[in-house]
Parts: structure tokens; sequence; C-alpha cells
């Protein structure tokens, strides 16, 4: 059996991580017999991070390997779709786990009145009289990462706008038709959806929480999505 090594859940989410779900969605999506085995700590992993699948042959780190070794067994998740939609999809990935997924590590990362709330989600593992000490020495480099990656140095304005110019894209292809590329999910719709839902499960109220709770289209799509492709 296929065994998805994963961040447990949270915030009411598969895992917190929508890579992480990414992965679920398109194991689940392709009927294969698999299990999750969750974990906290990714250092010994080959990329230092989550999600990764153990195969019987060997370890697959990245949900976008993940989804190349499951469309290697016979996968087909963007069936019927045309070259140039299959095009958009890859567009919609990148802007989705390039663009958004950062919004949301600062949204997460960035905000001390979620920090408690991560603190005591993400480092359970470290004992408790450490636990202050280390999880603010990670959560400093995160948001030095989040420096060198660009996102955290855009004012709040200039941080709305580029989120909001993205959300409006996303919200054109849903405008007709009940997922991003028709009427079935495909691949965009398992890493689209999930980001959507991680933004909106961030556990305090943020501008980020705010925007898709309060935005129909987007709302009722996460909701869809979560009933295409249950994860129990
Ligand atoms: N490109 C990777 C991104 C995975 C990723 O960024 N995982 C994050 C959690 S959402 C992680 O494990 N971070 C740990 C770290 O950077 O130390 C994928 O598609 O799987």
């Amino acid at each position: 059996m296929l065994t998805l090594l994963t961040y447990p859940p949270a915030f009411g989410l598969f895992s917190a991580s929508p890579f992480c779900v990414k992965s679920a969605l398109m194991l689940q999506h392709c009927g294969q017999d698999w299990q999750r085995s969750d974990m906290l700590d990714p250092r010994k992993m080959p990329h230092r991070k989550l999600p990764v699948l153990r195969t019987p042959e060997r370890l697959v780190p990245d949900s976008d390997q993940i989804r190349d070794w499951l469309e290697a067994q016979g996968a087909d998740f963007d069936h019927g779709l045309t070259d140039v939609q299959k095009a958009q999809s890859r567009a919609l990935v990148r802007m989705a786990e390039e663009h958004l997924y950062f919004q949301i590590v600062l949204d997460r990362w960035g905000n001390d009145t979620v920090w408690p709330i991560l603190r005591e989600t993400f480092f359970t593992e470290i004992p408790a009289m450490f636990r202050k000490l280390v999880s603010n020495s990670i959560r400093k480099s995160v948001l030095r990462g989040l420096e060198a990656q660009g996102v955290s140095r855009f004012s709040k304005a200039e941080r709305t706008d580029r989120i909001e110019r993205d959300l409006r894209a996303i919200s054109e292809f849903l405008r007709n038709s009940q997922f991003l590329l028709g009427e079935k999910p495909t691949s965009a719709d398992m890493s689209v959806g999930p980001m959507l839902a991680a933004m909106r499960a961030t556990p305090a109220e943020t501008s980020l929480t705010r925007r898709i709770k309060q935005d129909r289209l987007l709302n009722s799509y996460v909701y869809r999505m979560q009933q295409a492709i249950p994860l129990s």
C-alpha cells in the first residue's frame, strides 16, 4: 500500500499544508490504495519538506513529483482537457503554489494573534519547556525566508492588490463552471482548492480569511471541492 507522509490535520483541514492536501486528493481521486502517516518534522525527508509518497520502490518527494509518479501508474488528472486548458492549468497551479501559498504562510507566521495557536499546533513534539525557544527561532527563520522570497516586503495595500488580482483570475474560471476547467475536478482544482481552503482556515480572523469567507463563489467552490473528493 502507498503511504502519504503528511503533516497532521489542523484547522479543520486534512493537513495544515495545502501541498499535502493536494497529494491526498490526487491519491484519492485516482483510486489508489493509500494511507496517511503523520509527522511534524520533515528534516529527514529527501527535500526536507512534506508531502512525500512512500511507494514500494522509493520515497517520492514534492507534490508535483507525486503527481508524475501517479500518472506513470496510469492516473490522468486532466482527462479530456485541450492543450490550451492544460496550459491554463499549469499557470493556475503555479499562481497558487508560488504566490498565494506564500501569502498564506505570511498570514499564519507573521501574525501575532495566530502565532500562539500555530506554536501549539506545529510544535507539540517539542517538550513544553523548550517549545517557546525552539519555535521562536523557527518562526524567525520562516519570516527571514518570506523576506528573501519577497512577499513580506510589500505594503499591506500592495499585498492586498496582488492577492485580489489572483483571486479575481480564479473567479473568472469559476464564473460558468463548477470547477476551474469544467464540470469535473482536474489537477488545477487539486492545487487551487486546497490553497483557498487553507487561506480561509487560518485560525484567526484576518483580511485573507474574511476575503474567502465573504466571497460566495470562492467559498462555495471550496465546499464543492471538499464534497467532490472527500478525504476522511
Ligand atoms: N514544492 C513542494 C512544496 C512543499 C512545501 O512547501 N511544504 C512545506 C509545508 S506547506 C514544508 O514542508 N516546509 C518545511 C520547511 O520548509 O522546512 C511541493 O509541491 O510538495
